[in-house]
């Protein structure tokens, strides 16, 4: 693709500065960067002081058998008694730590001191069920406040976590039980969406009949539905039968800062899922430092929240670890945006006056769809920051958000990060960066990243490849749970001493970083790469397409051919000329080779329930094969309704 048309795209001239008052006040200022590339380690051993250590670590890195690192490694700390405990004792016991909003209406706040007891109780719990330091637990529930209360009480015994997202299937939970090989599970009876309530225990309990499961001793259910649940005696427990007559006491031990914190199996749209090993201290420091940078966060007068599910690696880091850790004050929402009306969201944002949010490309895009006025009838001035996560951001989605979200006058931080790196990697400053619609810009103060080609050279400003991270950080993973060689293969072998995320960018003339997706995804058409981000940037760019996503199909003349899904804004009509119109568009931003061959107007795209489209899918479809494994799918039907589509679906060959 020219770099013409390509600059067309990633519209450069479009700066907007950081707001005066913001950046006035900013927790991190332009001297961040000097200062951790002056000192890149000293600059990590000072953020390890914004934890209370039992013992102080003295040695920051060992990276003395690549690529296993150890951060901090003499250093001890309990994560949990950093998330609560050193807040009560701070005189913060009445601050709120969770604004839960139930589906159905029903909203409960705990303040840290309350968030204290039932961390405590929990604990007690576990260990009367006979969990040990190291022992595994899985928890399979609802985003109800049990699911950060459940997370915290394993680390607070040492006990890593595996948490399984509540809408994957008896099979995924049972491969992730297994694999892990869990001595527990904590569960629900079920939990609202859509404004029904859904079974949960049910999977559990399927799973539990598959081999490789035995392992598990009991499981804790907390009754959130109140639906009828199947139970087998001497190994289910109600939550609140055993929790809440603990003593609301508990001394949190302090553990090595390698101790493993959790395990997480990355969403699977390919493969085995990965065990993701995460540890505690250079974990906790990474997650609690960039919540403080990125979203700017005055614990005092914040209300902050972020959208995404427990299950997900944002929910991890970005909903307990990292805004806990500091002492924040965070919105829980248990279900979805358009329940029991679209404005739900906004209506929640007015309710606690949110500053700060942080949500995905794909849920932008769904409000795009649904009009502006909806977000215009709630009073959303609270505003201060907007995050994005997930995917790449288009440009007009980007625009959208700032506009209709914040007003024209709230800073867009675009993060780019993994489950693999366990926080936040690239992402303008919000009291810095000037920011650009569509890029995640610039690496933050003490990681190191950069895009190179092929033969491992890095690519000048202006150019395109792989992205790159080229010294270890704070809370990368530390290898796959059981499989030190995949870690090795997986992410350490493409390029020698550089760890490869598996996705394309590209620097513009500035130097900043555009993501370009999975690079498994980059088309191939005649001789050209063509990345499946920039066509369908493209389609959006199109006042009646509200989302799109792009595939290449095998195709005998051109090796691949693109293959565009497209759902359309509110009002746009799917008529006769419109297929043609989307081509012409997409031919005329970024030239003739990038024009889709078809072009398909669906109703929704089969996404993971992290709001990833799973192109793996609409490849199936785009060649005509049998689907491939759909259940990681949010909602399997949508395939059923896709494939109805093709048989009468625009083609045209010129
Ligand atoms: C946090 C999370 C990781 C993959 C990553 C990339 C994509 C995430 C992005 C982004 C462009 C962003 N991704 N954030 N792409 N811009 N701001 O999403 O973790 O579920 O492991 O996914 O998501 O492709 O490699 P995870």
């Amino acid at each position: 693709m020219s770099n013409k048309s390509l600059a067309n795209l990633m519209s450069e001239e479009r700066r907007f500065p950081p707001p005066a008052e913001l950046a006035a006040h900013a927790n991190v200022t332009e001297s961040a960067y000097a200062a951790a590339e002056a000192d890149r380690l000293g600059f990590w051993a000072e953020q390890a002081r914004r934890l209370s250590w039992s013992t102080e670590p003295t040695e920051t890195l060992d990276w003395s058998n690549p690529p296993f690192a150890k951060w901090f490694a003499d250093g001890k700390l309990n994560v949990a008694y950093n998330c609560v405990d050193r807040h009560v004792e701070a005189g913060n016991g009445d601050r709120v730590a969770v604004h839960f909003e139930g589906e159905p209406g029903d909203s409960r706040s705990l303040t840290y001191a309350e968030l204290q007891r039932e961390v405590s109780r929990a604990a007690h719990a576990l260990t009367e069920l006979g969990v040990n330091k190291g022992d595994r637990v899985a928890v399979y529930l609802p985003m109800i406040p049990e699911a950060v209360i459940a997370m915290l009480a394993c680390a607070r015994i040492g006990a890593p976590h595996s948490v399984v997202f509540g809408g994957f299937s008896a099979d995924a939970l049972a491969t992730r039980i297994r694999d892990a090989d869990a001595r527990v599970i904590i569960t629900a009876d079920g939990g609202y969406r859509r404004g029904k309530a859904t079974a949960l225990k049910p999977a559990v309990d399927e799973a539990l009949t598959r081999p490789g499961t035995e392992n598990v001793r009991s499981v804790l259910v907390v009754r959130r539905t109140e639906q009828d649940t199947d139970w087998t005696e001497g190994r289910d427990v109600w939550w609140h039968d055993i929790v809440d007559r603990q003593p609301a006491e508990h001394t949190p031990e302090a553990f090595d800062a390698e101790h493993p914190l959790f395990i997480l199996y990355t969403s699977g749209t390919t493969g085995n899922p990965k065990g993701i090993l995460h540890t505690s201290g250079g974990y906790l420091t990474q997650t609690a430092y960039t919540h403080h940078a990125v979203f700017d966060l005055k614990p005092e007068s914040d209300v902050y929240w972020c959208t995404a599910d427990v299950g997900w690696v944002t929910g991890h880091s970005y909903i307990v670890y990292g805004p806990l850790a500091n002492g924040a004050t965070s919105v829980l929402y248990e279900g979805t945006p358009d329940s029991p009306h679209k404005g739900r969201w906004w209506e929640i944002v007015q309710k606690y006056g949110v500053t700060l949010l942080y949500t995905a490309p794909t849920a932008i895009r769904a409000c795009m769809k649904w009009g502006d006025d909806i977000p215009a009838r709630f009073d959303l001035s609270s505003l201060r920051i907007l995050g994005s996560v997930g995917e790449p951001i288009n440009p007009e989605a980007w625009i959208w958000y700032r506009e209709n979200i914040g007003a024209g006058r709230t800073p867009v931080v675009d993060t780019w990060w993994q489950t693999e790196t366990g926080a936040m990697m690239i992402s303008p400053l919000p009291g810095v960066t000037a920011t650009k619609p569509g890029s995640a810009q610039v690496p933050l103060p003490g990681i190191s990243a950069t895009v190179i080609d092929d033969e491992a050279n890095e690519v000048p400003d202006g150019g395109g490849g792989y992205l790159v991270l080229t010294e270890p950080w704070p809370s990368m993973l530390r290898t796959i749970w059981g499989d030190d060689q995949r870690f090795r293969d997986t992410y350490w072998a493409r390029f020698e001493h550089r760890y490869f995320a598996g996705d394309g960018a590209k620097k513009d003339q500035d130097g900043d970083i555009w993501l370009l997706g999975r690079v498994d995804d980059v088309m191939l058409v005649s001789g050209h790469n063509i990345s499946t981000t920039e066509v369908e940037s493209a389609l959006v760019s199109h006042p009646k397409v509200a989302e799109a996503a792009v595939v290449g199909a095998t195709d005998p003349q051109t090796t691949q051919s693109i293959c565009a899904f497209v759902i359309l804004r509110g009002t746009a009509k799917e008529d006769d000329g419109l297929v043609e119109e989307l081509r012409a568009h997409v031919s005329k931003q970024l030239g003739p080779i990038a024009k889709p061959k078809r072009i398909l107007p669906v109703a929704e795209l089969p996404k993971t329930r992290s709001g990833k489209i799973m192109r793996r899918l609409l490849r199936d479809v785009a060649e005509n094969r049998q689907l491939g494994d759909v259940t990681t799918l949010t909602d399997s039907s949508v395939m059923d309704l896709i494939q109805t589509k093709l048989p009468g679906a625009a083609s045209s060959d010129d």
